[in-house]
């Protein structure tokens, strides 16, 4: 019997040489064409402006993805960007993160010079990716038809029901997956998108809405790390497929202290 093929597609539009958007998933061999003609439709019509050059890159790999569950997602109402980092700093300083190294993120993601990828940080706040500059990228994830259905409509029922949302909340699935990864804190570089996150393994990624002001155009990830490989942990996270099969539940509203208090189980 033939093994089932996977394909992990790429997007990225630019205009004059500048990153404009980019979209990614897993799919099967029968959904690529008319994949590629989504692809190129959302790379078109971005709000950013239209795109004078689209790079689409269809790769078929190896062997079967990695199969995982979402993270949990919830929200806290942080009224300003002071009730959002005052969250951020309670949650991930519960799972052995420094407040050090938290602050230390905070620093590197409003000194406004974008990176394309996510810094690397041990708990004490120290740098550890190679290339300060471009950061790590995540890569090659994606959700089954079945899982993406499943949580477009359990996203609905919120109202989040957007592309920000879901490819945030893939993304921080993957990385929360590998074990050295204790936290991780999310600003947008959209400046009109004012909501962030963290996530751990044990809370789940979390949004924290107004975590800036609207009108800054920057952002980045910070990824809080612990001991192992870290050239293992880059490349799973550049180049292991992983495609999320199962949606765990999405919540609206959560009291910063019931989330402290109640763990979830991964
Ligand atoms: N891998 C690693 N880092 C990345 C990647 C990637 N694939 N894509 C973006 N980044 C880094 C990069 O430094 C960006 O400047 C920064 O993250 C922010 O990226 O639930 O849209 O694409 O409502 O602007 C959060 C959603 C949205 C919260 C985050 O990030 C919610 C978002 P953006
Ligand atoms: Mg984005």
């Amino acid at each position: 019997m033939a093994r089932k093929k996977y394909y992990s597609l790429r997007m990225r539009a630019a205009r004059n040489r500048e990153h404009i958007s980019g979209a990614e998933g897993i799919y099967d061999k029968d959904e690529i064409s008319s994949l590629v003609k989504e692809y190129t439709q959302r790379a078109i019509v971005h709000d950013k402006g239209r795109a004078d050059e689209i790079r689409l890159t269809l790769e078929e790999l190896r062997g079967a993805p990695k199969k995982i569950s979402s993270l949990p997602l919830c929200t806290i109402h942080t009224r300003n960007a002071d009730a959002a980092k005052r969250a951020a700093l309670k949650v991930l300083s519960s799972v052995g993160i420094t407040e050090r190294a938290i602050e230390e993120a905070y620093k590197s993601l409003s000194l406004g010079l974008t990176m394309r990828g996510a810094m690397l940080m041990d708990i004490e706040g120290v740098r550890l990716e190679p290339d300060l500059l471009r950061g790590v990228r995540v890569s090659r994830m994606g959700m089954t038809k079945k899982a993406a259905s499943d949580l477009s409509r359990k996203l609905g029922r919120l109202g989040l029901n957007n592309d920000t949302v879901k490819e945030a909340l893939v993304l921080a699935s993957k990385v929360h997956r590998y074990r050295m990864v204790l936290g991780e804190l999310c600003i947008s570089d959209d400046p009109n998108y004012t909501t962030g996150y963290i996530a751990t393994r044990a809370h789940g990624y979390i949004r924290l809405p107004r975590i800036k002001k609207r009108g800054i155009p920057y952002g980045g990830r910070a990824f809080f790390i612990t001991g192992g490989e870290v050239k293992d942990l880059i490349r799973y996270l550049q180049g292991t497929p992983v495609l999320i099969n199962e949606i765990r539940p999405c919540r609206g509203n959560i009291p910063l202290k019931e989330i402290l208090e109640r763990k979830s189980r991964r």
